[in-house]
């Protein structure tokens, strides 16, 4: 039974057409820069939000009302796939996301949670081949069930941390399985909630010995897509260990593994942590670290999590301008990590949410390549630095304070403050958005 019925295929209808599950600005052959539309952004829907999510919120329970509810059975497992996989059909997405409980059913023990784990991954790798829809990541959830809620690898009972792992295992085995291009870590409950009782020294050692052990497994199964961890502060710890982009490179390259985990990066983690998500990226992409994007964005007066569609053009064109500036993305692409507000009962909000969510990052990839090829802002920026071309400039990089204090006695050399430009910056940016 298909929520998606009466609904076709998403079309390129141009600007001016009026229809709300048509593509306006999205046209996947759209070639930009020397590359389809399709191959820069490389579109996923997360199963999560919009197939395994019912619409709770803190204060009451499910809205929703599909065909495959209740989650718990193997049947409805197989319904919930074959929606997901119309949906992505009707969109025309090239990858889906998932974790390992938005496809099957929980059961409890960990042996039961692998085969069926196995089992509907057999029931979707012919559907993956069928289509051609591809898997950009596969994560573990360790962050919903009671027995995480004192952390996975940082909890201090050593018996959930064997759970954890075992788990990860299962889920890189169905990564490889599905022809996965990367596989996700992200640490909800990886942090503390009081410092009372917790030794976050200690955990963050366990935490760093277990991403080597994913690692180590990575080569031994012979996995080649790219390991990824997703900063983010807050929400649901108090404070998390993988806070942001800064906070996870240092953590990488303290425990030696900067050369094996890369970042998947999202819009509303970024903003959480006091950020701009284009702060973020171009941190990210200056380091040689970014993996995939999560894209969504919150509601900037409330202050949660609030995991919405994006909308903001402008905001989206800055982000993509980082990402191609950085050459694009090799095994990421753009995840909408993002779900319905629970008053969209309906199976085309799932598909206008989409399809409006593509025209969006269309929208800001287009303005981002103009504002690359414009070449304006490299400019100013290449003017900018442009005293450090000198001899002398170089030159005092590797002398030392004795020097430099000597040569700006002699020179007397008194420094002319000069313009930064930034509004002139900010117009050249929305004559482009
Ligand atoms: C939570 C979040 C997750 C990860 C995958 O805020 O973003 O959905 O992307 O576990
Ligand atoms: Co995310």
């Amino acid at each position: 039974m298909s929520i998606f019925n009466a609904i076709s295929p998403a079309t390129y209808q141009g600007p001016d057409s009026t229809d709300p599950l048509a593509f306006h600005h999205y046209n996947p052959d759209e070639m930009v820069m020397g590359k389809s539309l399709k191959d820069h952004l490389r579109f996923a829907v997360a199963y999560w939000h919009s197939f395994a999510w019912e619409g709770g919120d803190p204060f009451g329970g499910r809205t929703f009302d599909r065909p495959w509810y209740p989650q718990d059975s193997m049947e409805n497992a197989k319904l919930k796939a074959d929606n997901a996989f119309e949906m992505f059909r009707i969109l025309g997405v090239p990858y889906f996301c998932w974790h390992d409980v938005d496809l099957r059913p929980e059961q409890g023990s960990f042996a039961d949670n692998a085969s069926t784990l196995d089992e509907i991954t057999d029931y979707i790798a012919p559907k993956m081949e069928e289509t051609g829809i591809g898997l950009l990541w596969g994560t573990a959830n360790m962050f919903t069930d009671r027995r995480y809620m004192s952390g996975a690898a940082t909890n201090p009972d050593p018996d959930v941390f064997a759970f954890a792992a075992a788990t990860v295992k299962s889920c890189m085995d169905a990564t490889l399985k599905l022809g996965g291009q990367n596989y996700v870590l992200w640490g909800g409950r990886e942090g503390y909630e009081t410092l009372l009782n917790t030794d976050l020294g200690q955990e963050q050692d366990h935490l760093a010995r277990f991403l080597s052990m994913v690692v180590d497994y990575k080569h031994k199964i012979g996995f080649k897509g790219q390991i990824l961890v997703e900063p983010k502060p807050q929400e649901p710890s108090k404070h998390q260990y993988d806070f942001d982009v800064a906070t996870c490179i240092g953590f990488l390259r303290k425990y030696g593994l900067e050369n094996e985990v890369k970042l998947n990066i999202e819009q509303g983690h970024a903003i959480l942590a006091g950020h701009s998500f284009e702060h973020e990226l171009a941190l990210a992409t200056s380091e040689g670290m970014l993996g995939s994007i999560d894209m969504n964005r919150n509601d900037y007066q409330s202050g949660w999590d609030t995991d919405q569609f994006p909308n903001n053009v402008p905001e989206v064109a800055l982000a993509y301008y980082y990402i191609l500036k950085a050459g694009g993305f090799t095994s990421g692409g753009t995840n909408f990590d993002a779900k319905l507000r629970r008053q969209s009962l309906d199976a085309e909000d799932l598909i206008a949410a989409h399809v409006g969510a593509m025209d969006v990052c269309a929208r800001g990839l287009k303005a981002a390549a103009a504002m690359l090829e414009g070449g304006e802002l490299d400019a100013a920026l290449s003017d900018r630095y442009a005293g450090w071309e000198s001899d002398t400039a170089q030159a005092m990089l590797t002398s030392d304070l004795d020097s430099i204090a000597q040569r700006v006695i002699d020179e007397d050399i008194r420094p002319e403050p000069k313009s930064g430009r930034q509004e002139r910056l900010e117009n050249i940016v929305n004559r482009y958005v």
